[in-house]
């Protein structure tokens, strides 16, 4: 890696940013984090001349947006207000304000659905000008043709209120790089960077072809798309690549993908980053460890105790989370791993188990009610206790101060009848001989899912001898959640280890989110993560990355590979494991925005110098 670039207020003093994506005060995937997570590093350099455009969705924006008042629409006098006004004086609909979120950057998020009775128009341009062709059912891209031409009327606007500033106009993803051919068409004088986050066919080539790599030179392009009924997209995206004066991606994974299938070299990789945020003082986070693995301990006695019970201080967890994409997201390597590593803690005969959490999302019909009333139960026996607790807190306090002889009195007897009936009574009908339930709710299509598939396959389905035990949640962890009721951010930190040996992840933020924790991860070599770990992190196990090799190794190999890893975890003791989260929390600090903004900085000084 390069030696860091000087501080963005001497290369751009006389430039203004912004940046356009289709997540801004819009969460759906991996985007969302970059363009949100970014803000605090990139604020303290541009500031005012720093500005995001997004679509403009009521519902997503609610509580993430507030906007300016109108009297400030009316008065402001830098661009990008100036450009807000002159665009409602013409009619349109366009909302100036700030994005909630740490950093507060300027937002303008226009409604995409202001120019539906245009569409029509819209579409014919597109294909006479760029040859995109443009379906008549699909409402995504009629958000996306209609919020690009709006894009392009905003560009136009700025541009006309600039005072001698430069202008660089960075989008993100082919949502928004739909705009960037008209822009150059009408010359519009700014310095377009696009950065493409994962091209659309290389995700849906990589999740049919299981040679994905070893084929991605020899794909032709347009039959792929069409195939996969995605070519307007496509088409979109090479414009917008193509278009653009910096062409940028994610990783170097994402690099052979673009050349292969967009056809054009990426200028630059912009590697993805967090906004770390340290304690004062280390034992903090390692408090919260605590807290939030004893919430996970409730979750597992609860899950587990009624069929039978275990040493929760010799239980570990791990996790996976993300997208339901089981080939794509190493689901299907983490599982065989998982069954290996079961049989080996068998074997080896050496105490303790691991629960294994798979966190992702698919249709349910409904929690398992099993599962609730297994909840539910427990919690009725810890009530039972805590007025056991209470009443012989009260009686031992004043048979103490009553005391002649100082000595401890029969605790036993200073409960009352009612309350040994009914702690019995819960107890005999708190045990129960089913086994813990693999799955905590009702899937839709629980016949054809491959988790609970392989699960069946390979008997991995929570005996009271499996090592390995097993809880599948399909839906993402919420404090509102009645099974894991916490922040997913909380749950993390309540693990021990993230398993995300991804075959096919341009990026990948999950490893890095437990990095950012303190929490050790597995990631693996096709992951951009990973890849960038291994490149430019020296010794990543010290950190607490491990990568396994996917690249070049059958399945087999890199599922021992897996498996070897996790079991060297499963022998730590505690103490190794504390100081291994205290190494790789004080090295999160390397994958911090003010680190990894440098790489953008790159870009926009090629943009700058380039059109
Ligand atoms: C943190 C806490 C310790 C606790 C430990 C458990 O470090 O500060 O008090 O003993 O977590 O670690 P473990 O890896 O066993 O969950
Ligand atoms: C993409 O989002 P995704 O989850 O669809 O962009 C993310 C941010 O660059 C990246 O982390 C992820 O791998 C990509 O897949």
């Amino acid at each position: 890696m390069h030696a860091p670039a000087a501080p963005t207020e001497a290369l751009f003093p006389d430039s203004l940013l912004v940046e356009v994506a289709w997540e801004v005060c819009n969460q759906v995937g991996g985007i969302y984090t970059v363009i949100r997570s970014k803000v605090p590093a990139t604020m303290p350099a541009w500031g005012n001349r720093y500005c995001l455009v997004g679509p403009y969705f009521p519902q997503m924006a609610q509580g993430e947006f507030e906007s300016v008042d109108d009297l400030d629409v009316h008065t402001g006098s830098d661009p990008v207000t100036a450009a807000v006004r002159s665009m409602r004086a013409q009619g349109y609909d366009v909302c100036l304000g700030t994005w909630l979120v740490t950093g507060r950057p300027r937002v303008v998020l226009i409604n995409p659905f202001q120019t539906y009775d245009r569409l029509p128009q819209l579409k014919t341009d597109l294909w006479q000008r760029h040859g995109i062709p443009s379906p008549d059912n699909d409402d995504l891209l009629h958000q996306v043709i209609s919020f690009g031409h709006l894009t392009t009327i905003f560009f136009k606007h700025l541009t006309a209120h600039l005072r001698g500033q430069r202008l660089l106009a960075h989008f993100h993803e082919w949502m928004t790089g739909v705009a960037i051919p008209d822009l150059r068409r009408e010359q519009v004088p700014a310095h377009i960077v696009f950065t493409t986050h994962a091209t659309l066919l290389g995700r849906y080539l990589a999740m049919n072809d299981p040679a994905f790599y070893d084929n991605l030179m020899r794909v032709d392009w347009q039959a792929e798309a069409k195939h996969f009924n995605i070519e307007p997209a496509v088409q979109m995206e090479r414009a917008a690549a193509h278009g653009s004066h910096v062409f940028t991606t994610v990783s170097e994974l994402t690099v052979r993908e673009c050349i292969y299938l967009l056809d054009r070299m990426p200028d630059a990789v912009l590697p993805n980053g967090l906004n770390i945020e340290r304690f004062v003082a280390l034992h903090e986070f390692q408090n919260l460890h605590q807290q939030y693995k004893s919430r996970i301990n409730d979750f597992v006695m609860a899950h587990f105790f009624q069929s039978y019970s275990f040493d929760l201080d010799k239980t570990l967890y791990f996790f996976t989370s993300g997208r339901y994409e089981y080939h794509n997201k190493g689901f299907d390597l983490t599982l065989e791993a998982l069954a290996r590593l079961n049989y080996r803690i068998q074997q080896s005969g050496m105490d303790g188990q691991v629960v294994m959490f798979f966190i992702t999302k698919r249709p349910f019909t409904s929690i398992n009610p099993q599962v609730l009333e297994r909840r539910a139960q427990l919690e009725e026996v810890r009530e039972t206790c805590r007025a056991i607790e209470e009443q012989v807190g009260e009686r031992l306090f004043f048979a103490a101060a009553a005391s002649q002889d100082h000595k401890l009195p029969d605790l036993s007897s200073m409960v009352d009848d009612y309350w040994r009936l009914r702690y019995r009574r819960q107890l005999q009908s708190w045990k129960t001989s089913a086994l813990p339930p693999v799955v905590t709710h009702n899937l839709v299509n629980d016949h054809n899912d491959d988790i609970l598939n392989f699960l069946r396959r390979s008997e991995l389905l929570n005996h009271r001898h499996d090592r390995v035990k097993m809880v599948y949640h399909p839906d993402f962890v919420s404090p509102a959640s009645p099974l894991l009721g916490m922040e997913y951010g909380q749950f993390v930190r309540g693990c021990h280890l993230g398993v995300f040996p991804s075959y096919y992840e341009p990026w990948g933020y999950t490893p890095l989110e437990c990095v950012a924790r303190g929490v050790p991860a597995i990631t693996s070599d096709l992951s951009g993560f990973g890849d960038y770990a291994l490149q430019n992190v020296p010794d990543p196990e010290q950190k607490g990355i491990f990568v396994v090799h996917r690249q070049e190794k059958s399945f087999d190999e890199s599922a021992e590979e897996l498996t070897d890893m996790m079991w060297e975890f499963v022998q730590m003791n505690r103490r190794e494991r504390i100081m291994q989260r205290n190494a790789v929390e004080s090295h999160a600090e390397l994958f911090d925005w003010k680190n990894l903004r440098v790489y953008y900085d790159r870009a926009y000084s090629l943009a700058l110098a380039r059109s």
